[in-house]
């Protein structure tokens, strides 16, 4: 029987950081904190979660980036609103904002997780941070505790093997 990796939620050692754009302040402040709260809830306390903040989702990927690369955090939180009600680019935001992303984690190695809402509208945006239908940001945290966690035992496990 080969091996079974799944990452845990309960002993997420190292710093985590959160990227969260201030475009529709009043979805991604609700993001960050269910992010927050998240973080909180499985031990890790506020000291081991630094905070940047970015003018929109288009930046998200370059800071996340930068922070990856810094080889300071176990993993990162990227935490944005792109509303295709709002803006005809819609479409380039949020496809820029995913492949920054994507790009960020595979480039780097470190888990950066994916919390920006697409949505067509506020409304739906709003019920997935934290009115109706969960809380993304709680959700990606929670992802990047698991991914941190996972990362860590595959890296272990592979050392111990060569
Ligand atoms: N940024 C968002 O995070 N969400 C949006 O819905 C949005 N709209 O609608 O345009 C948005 N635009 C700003 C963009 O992310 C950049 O900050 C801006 O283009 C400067 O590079």
């Amino acid at each position: 029987m080969g091996e079974t990796y799944q990452g845990q939620l309960h002993h997420a050692g190292g710093r985590f950081a959160i990227v969260v754009a201030r475009f529709n302040e009043l979805i991604t402040e609700r993001l960050l904190a269910g992010a927050q709260q998240a973080f909180e809830r499985h031990g890790i306390l506020s000291e081991r979660v630094d905070v940047a903040h970015v003018p929109g989702s288009f930046e998200i990927p370059l800071v996340a980036r930068r922070l990856a690369e810094s080889g300071r955090y176990a993993a990162i939180v990227c935490l944005g609103a792109v509303v295709r009600g709002e803006t005809p680019h819609f479409e380039h935001v949020a496809h820029q904002a995913a492949t920054g992303v994507a790009r960020a984690s595979y480039e780097t190695g470190v888990p950066v997780v994916f919390g920006v809402l697409t949505t067509d509208t506020v409304d739906q945006a709003l019920d997935r941070a934290g009115v109706k239908s969960g809380n993304k940001g709680y959700d990606a945290a929670v992802d990047a505790i698991e991914m941190a966690d996972l990362l860590e035992q595959i890296g272990n496990t592979c050392r111990e093997k060569s």
